[in-house]
């Protein structure tokens, strides 16, 4: 027996040797030590020898089974190591590839028309304001001299938090708070978000506005129209046509509305006009003496004139855009185009 393993173990250690690929390496290895393999089949013969050569021959073959494993190992560790190097020397990386980018948004048309309107006020000497958008009746209508039976302050239109909280409607209600705290000459404008009970295809119910006022011992009305022409001029253009017509708002006297030639059809008719040639940008007025009295400045002493604007309104007319809700999809390629 002894004897018989010993040629196995060179037949083994020989045939492992020639082996060419790992593939080849364990089927021998099977083929050997497997469970059903040569050395398993020794093992069950040692039943049939006389007990006292037993031990011995258990020894041997369990040898015979470590150095033929300790050769099988060898060998694939071998292969792997070729492996491993063939890759090293063959797989590149090409480092002329054009890298991964990360892909880059764009300033939302709303934001644009936004900083350009801030960019036109700064140079013009306004300073910027901001308040809350939660924000009081008070302030929102109270102080601007809406009444309380005033249309605009119905349910139908304001999202009410409860009797005295709201979201604000207009960034108007940014003014009595400035005026409260700082005393004139004052000029400043409050960007903002919006919001009103209204969804259709012209209106929803988050928007954006700028409002402004300046006020200061003689203002007067012809400054209202110099610093609004201004003001559209630098936004539409300097030969855009401007009109003031008279209007009213609860918080201004005399009021005004603004209106610009139809950027589409430059006053000859069209949809965007409805016809008029001309298209309404901004409502403006004198502040109310009753405003001023709520806020503690003598209106004998200040007058001041206000104005609000809507961002969306402008972004349209300025890109061309015809459908309000493309503003709130954030649709990447509507983005990309302005
Ligand atoms: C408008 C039109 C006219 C306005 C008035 C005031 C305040 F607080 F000073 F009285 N803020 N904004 C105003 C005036 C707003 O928006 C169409």
């Amino acid at each position: 027996m002894i004897e018989k393993l010993e040629n196995l173990l060179k037949e083994a250690s020989s045939e492992i040797s020639k082996a060419d690929s790992k593939e080849k390496v364990l089927l021998l290895k099977t083929r050997y030590v497997g469970r059903k393999g040569e050395i398993a089949s020794f093992l069950k013969d040692l039943g049939g020898l006389p007990a006292e050569e037993r031990k011995a021959a258990g020894e041997a073959i369990n040898r015979a089974k470590d150095a033929i494993e300790k050769e099988v190992e060898r060998l694939l560790a071998g292969f792997d190591e070729r492996e491993k190097a063939l890759l090293l020397k063959t797989d590149r990386v090409d480092v002329t590839l054009p890298g991964r980018r990360v892909p880059l948004g764009k300033r939302h048309p709303v934001t644009q028309v936004m900083d350009s309107v801030e960019a036109i006020f700064s140079g013009l000497g306004f300073d910027i304001a901001e308040g809350p958008e939660v924000e009081l009746d008070y302030y929102n209508f109270e102080a601007l001299n809406l009444p309380k039976d005033h249309p605009a302050r119905d349910m139908q239109d304001t999202f009410y938090i409860n009797e005295e909280v709201l979201l604000r409607t207009h960034t108007s209600a940014v003014q009595p708070r400035v005026m409260e705290r700082e005393r004139p000459p004052l000029r400043v404008i409050a960007p903002g978000t919006v919001y009103r009970r209204d969804s259709d295809i012209t209106h929803t119910p988050m928007f954006h506005q700028v409002e402004g006022f300046m006020v200061d011992k003689g203002v007067r009305f012809s400054d209202l129209k110099g610093i609004l022409t201004q003001f559209l001029h630098e936004l539409f253009g300097e030969n855009t046509g401007i009109r003031f017509r008279p209007s009213f708002f609860p918080f201004t006297e005399p009021s005004a509305e603004v209106d610009i030639r139809c950027v589409i059809c430059s006053g000859s008719g069209c949809r965007v006009c409805k016809g008029s040639g001309w298209l309404e940008i901004l409502g403006a007025g004198m502040i109310h003496p009753e405003v001023f009295r709520t806020v503690k400045y003598d209106p004998e002493e200040y007058t001041g004139f206000a104005f609000g604007l809507g961002i969306e309104r402008i972004a349209m007319l300025k890109f061309g855009i015809d459908d309000l809700r493309l503003f709130f999809e954030n649709d990447i390629r509507f983005l990309r185009q302005f």
